[in-house]
């Protein structure tokens, strides 16, 4: 019944095994944005969640650079196909912004400058898995990939990590956003080729 490959990324595979099935390796970084790079100044910047309750919670920039800051060494993997081993990244954890916050949702849509939007189930942001990112391989984070913070969600395609984040509004339904109302999976768990529904 199974169809055994004998091809290159079969034995890829077999000698990486931080690779999930059907992705390559690729040692630069590459860009991928549904549209043109927002300007967003730190001056301006504010991130902010939203509860059913129509309480925010809102975080300057300052207030953001205030909070404990980690670092994180994670892989990263497009749908795409394209998976990056070994990144750097320091943010601040969601737990730490997600600490101020009092809700009874289990599903949140994810915000950004521009318009982006994709949906996530809360427990994926809590217990050290998600965090706002503002720095890449030890510099400032780059306007095209996300600068100057992006979400950072390595478990789940890269579809989910939102770059140039603006907030969090939770909901009471796992609503799809962006890429998943375009034919993306609702979770995108790489390691069960989420890829499309
Ligand atoms: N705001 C926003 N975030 C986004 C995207 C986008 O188009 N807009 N693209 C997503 C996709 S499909 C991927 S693979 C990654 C790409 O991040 P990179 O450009 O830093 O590699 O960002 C994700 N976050
Ligand atoms: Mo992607």
């Amino acid at each position: 019944m199974a169809v055994i490959s004998r091809g290159f990324g079969a034995r890829r595979r077999e000698s990486t095994p931080d690779l999930p099935p059907g992705q390559f390796l690729t040692t630069d970084f590459p860009v991928l944005s549904a549209g043109p790079t927002p300007e967003v100044d730190t001056a301006e910047w504010e991130f902010l969640i939203r509860t059913e309750t129509g309480d925010e919670k809102k975080w300057s920039w300052d207030e953001l650079q205030a909070l404990p800051q980690e670092t994180i060494d994670t892989d990263i993997h497009c749908v795409t196909r394209w998976s990056k081993l070994g990144t750097t990244w320091r943010g601040v954890s969601l737990d730490t912004l997600f600490a101020e916050v009092e809700t009874s949702y289990d599903f949140t849509m994810v915000h950004s400058y521009g318009g982006y939007t994709t949906n996530l189930p809360l427990e994926d942001l809590l217990d050290g898995k998600a965090w706002i990112a503002t720095e890449f391989d030890g510099e400032p984070l780059e306007p095209e990939h996300g600068g100057p913070a992006r979400l950072l969600v390595p478990h789940l395609y890269f579809w989910k990590s939102a770059k140039w984040v603006r907030g969090i509004v939770m909901h009471g339904d796992d609503d799809p956003g962006f890429w998943e109302q375009n034919g993306y999976h609702t979770y995108g768990d790489p390691w069960q080729e989420q890829r499309y529904w």
